[in-house]
């Protein structure tokens, strides 16, 4: 029977243990740049068996928060060479998350001021983080305008475009769609933020197909081996909303099992939140099967609030990798700890969003 410190195989990636870090917005790259520091942070935190990074928008239409990085720029690409350097040298493997926040932007954000992109033209009920003059803030979001169909094949190919710059250009050794927690691909997914009436909205089939097309695009320039997808089939994160997601997600999972990616990341329950939402019931076991039925062959990521007896659990129940969130922010050392069963550093909610080295490389790992 293997433990969370047992090496694996997800897809071409082969992971020294079963602990993932989470990926974790940080707020800290003005001009969309990875700082010097990220490397150190990142490297820090090299032991996990895989490395995600925190969110990284694929295009400035894709920028939704203040001072989080992108993967569309010369020297965003630099920033993040500096970063996977560090991290290959400490030993470790890292991926990078594709994130395209669609409605969860601001104005000040878009390119020329303009407005927020979706599938439909409705604001979401949440807010973003706007940095002013070194103080971040939460605004509400703003008033989105929905995507012309002819758009679409823009934005696929932009997925496209950042995932070989990830892998070819900074260093990747793969990257992590992301198409949770309200952003643009699950905005398509879910009904409550979907109301299209071309071949992108309406059916189960075609709310999938955006993301069905990104992930083609994505596997055909990098290779499926090294891409992973993350999903939250209930969290209510950025307004995210489907009144019958279990067979909305055992199509999603289906559909990506014929795709031989090299894992599933699963949000179990509401991000960063309770794991079990009465009002929002979801069999993650019967996704997990569905997915495996229909010939998936990708690790089984779990996520969200995992401590060390639950995470055993996990593995022990099947889960191939478990990933940690905020226990990942203030310990470096997690994989040492968690297998020693040291107490673990508390996080400091105050510095979790934006800043600079303090709350971010100085917590510190066991002597
Ligand atoms: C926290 C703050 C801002 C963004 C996510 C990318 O929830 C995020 C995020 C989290 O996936």
């Amino acid at each position: 029977m293997p433990t969370l410190f047992d090496p694996t195989q997800a897809g071409d990636l082969e992971l020294a243990n079963r602990i993932v870090m989470a990926p974790l917005t940080r707020n800290r790259s003005p001009n969309a740049i990875p700082p010097d520091i990220a490397a150190t942070y990142y490297a820090q935190r090299a032991s996990a068996g895989l490395l995600i990074t925190e969110a990284t928008a694929i295009s400035h239409q894709g920028q939704g928060y203040s001072d989080v990085p992108g993967l569309y720029g010369t020297e965003q690409l630099d920033g993040w060479k500096r970063v996977t350097e560090a991290v290959h040298q400490a030993g470790g493997k890292i991926v990078v998350q594709l994130w395209h926040v669609g409605r969860v932007s601001h104005n000040e954000l878009q390119p020329d001021g303009g407005k927020p992109v979706a599938p439909s033209a409705i604001t979401a009920k949440t807010k973003t983080v706007l940095i002013k003059d070194g103080v971040p803030g939460f605004v509400d979001t703003s008033e989105p305008r929905a995507l012309q169909s002819q758009e679409l094949p823009g934005i696929v190919h932009t997925y496209q475009a950042a995932a070989r710059n990830a892998v070819e250009t900074a260093g990747f050794d793969g990257v992590e769609i992301h198409g949770a927690n309200g952003y643009l691909l699950d905005q398509f997914l879910k009904s409550g933020s979907n109301q299209r009436t071309d071949d992108y909205g309406g059916s189960i089939e075609n709310r999938t197909r955006l993301m069905l097309e990104v992930v083609r695009a994505v596997t055909s320039a990098i290779g499926g081996g090294r891409t992973g997808i993350r999903l939250s089939p209930v969290t209510p994160a950025n307004d995210a909303f489907d009144p019958d997601p279990q067979p909305l997600f055992d199509h999603v999972v289906r559909q990506l099992a014929t795709l031989n990616l090299a894992y599933i990341h699963i949000i179990e329950g509401a991000t960063g939140g309770p794991r079990e939402l009465p009002e929002r019931p979801f069999d993650y076991a019967a996704l997990k099967a569905a997915y495996r039925t229909a010939g998936g062959k990708g690790a089984w990521m779990v996520n969200n609030g995992y401590d060390q007896a639950l995470a055993g659990q996990a593995v022990k129940e099947g889960a191939d990798l478990v990933a940690f969130g905020k226990p990942y922010i203030a310990n470096p050392d997690l994989v040492r700890r968690l297998r020693e069963g040291a107490p673990l550093n508390t996080p400091d909610k105050a510095t979790f969003y934006g800043g600079g080295a303090k709350g971010y490389t100085d917590y510190p790992a066991l002597a």
